[in-house]
């Protein structure tokens, strides 16, 4: 039976108020203005950055500058007139090619030598933005024959490094890649180009009842080739899991030209090795992936959202569990923030928090189904039992489609939010459930104990957020300035903690240059000579993605350390 205390609390679930303020729409999820789709685009994006620069700890440096031992790769060729000619000739349009050898183009560049978290920073000369499968081909071949190295890049909302080059290599960005091509509203299948923005497919998909599988907070600025090449998690993964599973078939091009295509429609297919698998994750190691064909869900007609405040990390698990057992099939998000990540939301936005009271942990919760009615009545019996049980301390519900964006946007926010405050070290995790907020409560200590948080030191604090419902969590320390004091306390600290506890030292963003060195806390020797065995047959002369994960030059792998 409910307490009075939970009752009264109950009520105020019911009886959710809108917050006064909506300045955080750029991130919201749904009725997202034309406006918020530029906030994540290349060019917009990069104009706020270029103001940014003034600010002390926007500055962005050289990646080579961050890691002097990184040296350019000999074998490679630099960039001549006559290989800026050809690109020209093969694209035709103007503006297919940004040419920074004949002229000086360096603003035209900087967005695509720069990452958007403002850490890494390559030198590149020229960006290709071919039309046509078949002109990704000529351009990747013609690379190839000439020893000069490439970066395939989509929306460059990555946050490894991937996306952006490390010294000369040559951008193949898919912007232009743009096309849908056919959605059978059957079956749910979409075969779309690698260079869609996921938001534009997914605004496609509503208008088909259908949704796209996938959806995280760059949503308006990343691309579907990029999503695969990451193998992206994000916040429907709960629901629909992984692009492994999702993903049906793949166009991609390999270094030397060759057309794969496997844009198969078909959800059986047991006809030997699985090889688009290899794309999915592969981080453009391989190739360039050019066009998707993926399985998409019909879109639910009944969506709510509500978020609590909780007293203890206990009472989370509590409350997932409770969650899982009594929301079952309509469950679609179970995300966990602690009370400093939505301290940065609310310094950035200034909004109105969903509900009073500090708490150290919060959560967001969405069911999707197809009965409004029935759901409503498996929320509210859940509601009323963990406000009962004191499970949840307080708590509010979404009564409209602006109210769930706006407590969307107290959950997607958080990482333009710490952004905005200097930089930001990012570790993405994956670790068994019930120890997913120690490694936040281990790095603060570790932190303080070194001195380094603080008003008027380097890191501002540490910050702990994520997919609880997919175990994995984001371990985020916000720092005025990348700082090697910083960086030297936590790597790889962090990753023989992750090693100690059975762990992923990347659940969803991947390796690129960020972790590339220490792909050897996941993955034993025998893997690793597997996977560069791969990675030769593919690409045997070692053009895709020089300095990043698996390329050998340049990155030593802690190879030693993955040996419990
Ligand atoms: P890019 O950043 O351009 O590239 C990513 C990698 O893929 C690079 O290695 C690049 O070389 C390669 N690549 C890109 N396109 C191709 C292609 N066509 N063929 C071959 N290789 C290619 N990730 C999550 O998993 N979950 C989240 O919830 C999430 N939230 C995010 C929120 C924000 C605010 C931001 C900035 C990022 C977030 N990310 C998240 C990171 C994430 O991986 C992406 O945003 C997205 O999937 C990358 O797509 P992109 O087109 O921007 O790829
Ligand atoms: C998210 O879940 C993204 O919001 C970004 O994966 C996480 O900023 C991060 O560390
Ligand atoms: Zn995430």
């Amino acid at each position: 039976m409910a307490a009075p205390a939970s009752r009264s609390a109950l009520r105020a679930l019911r009886s959710a108020t809108r917050p006064a303020r909506c300045t955080i729409r750029p991130i919201s999820r749904t009725c997202i203005p034309r406006q918020s789709l530029r906030a994540f685009s290349n060019s917009a994006r990069r104009r706020d950055d270029a103001s940014d620069l003034s600010e002390p700890g926007h500055d962005v440096r050289y990646t080579t500058d961050l890691y002097p031992e990184l040296k350019r790769d000999s074998r490679f060729t630099e960039l001549k007139q006559e290989h800026v000619d050809f690109f020209k000739k093969t694209l035709e349009d103007e503006s297919a090619v940004i040419d920074g050898l004949s002229k000086d183009a360096s603003d035209d560049l900087e967005p695509f030598n720069r990452d958007w978290m403002k850490k890494y920073r390559g030198r590149t000369k020229v960006v290709l933005k071919p039309k046509s499968v078949e002109e990704v081909s000529k351009v990747l071949k013609y690379c190839n024959d000439n020893m000069l190295a490439v970066v395939p890049q989509g929306g460059n909302s990555g946050l490894v490094g991937g996306s952006v080059p490390v010294f000369d290599e040559v951008v193949i960005n898919l912007t232009r890649m743009n096309k849908i091509r056919s959605f059978d509203d059957v079956s749910g299948i979409l075969v779309i180009d690698g260079g869609v923005i996921m938001e534009n497919a997914d605004n496609f998909l509503k208008e088909h009842g259908h949704i796209y599988p996938l959806d995280l907070g760059a949503k308006g600025s990343a691309q579907v080739g990029g999503n695969v090449a990451a193998n992206a998690g994000g916040l429907r993964f709960l629901r629909y899991g992984s692009l492994h599973g999702n993903v049906l078939g793949l166009e991609a091009v390999l270094p030397d030209g060759t057309i794969l295509n496997d844009l198969s429609k078909l959800r059986k297919n047991n006809t030997g090795y699985d090889l688009k698998q290899l794309f999915i994750g592969g981080e453009g190691t391989i190739g360039i992936i050019t066009g998707v064909s993926i399985q998409c869900p019909q879109r639910s007609k009944a969506v709510n959202v509500a978020y609590f405040g909780l007293e203890s990390y206990e009472k989370v698990q509590k409350a997932y569990k409770e969650a899982k057992l009594q929301l079952g099939e309509i469950l679609s998000a179970f995300e966990l923030m602690d009370a400093a990540s939505q301290g940065f939301v609310h310094r950035k936005t200034e909004m109105k928090r969903p509900i009073e009271g500090d708490y150290p942990f919060y959560c967001l919760i969405e069911t999707s189904g197809s009965n409004g009615e029935h759901d409503n009545e498996k929320l509210e019996a859940f509601l009323e039992h963990v406000m009962g049980e004191e499970i949840v301390a307080d708590g509010v519900v979404a009564q409209d489609g602006t109210q769930i964006a706006e407590l969307w946007g107290w959950r997607e926010g958080i990482t333009e939010a710490m952004g905005h405050f200097g930089a930001t070290y990012k570790y993405d995790l994956s670790i068994p459930i019930k120890d997913l907020y120690k490694v936040v409560e281990d790095t603060r200590e570790r932190l303080e104990s070194k001195q380094l948080i603080g008003d008027d030191k380097v890191a501002l604090g540490v910050v702990g957020f994520g997919h609880m419902g997919d175990g994995n969590i984001h371990l985020n320390i916000p720092v005025r300035r990348y700082d090697k004091d910083v960086e030297a306390a936590i790597e790889p600290w962090v990753y023989e903690w992750i090693q100690k506890k059975e762990g992923s030292i990347s659940a969803e963003h991947g390796l690129g240059i960020a972790k590339a060195k220490y792909i050897g806390y996941q993955r034993d020797e025998t893997m690793l000579k597997l996977m560069h065995q791969i990675k030769q047959l593919y690409d045997p002369n070692g053009i895709m993605m020089p300095y990043k994960y698996l390329s050998g030059e340049g990155v030593k792998e802690h190879t030693g350390a993955a040996t419990s």
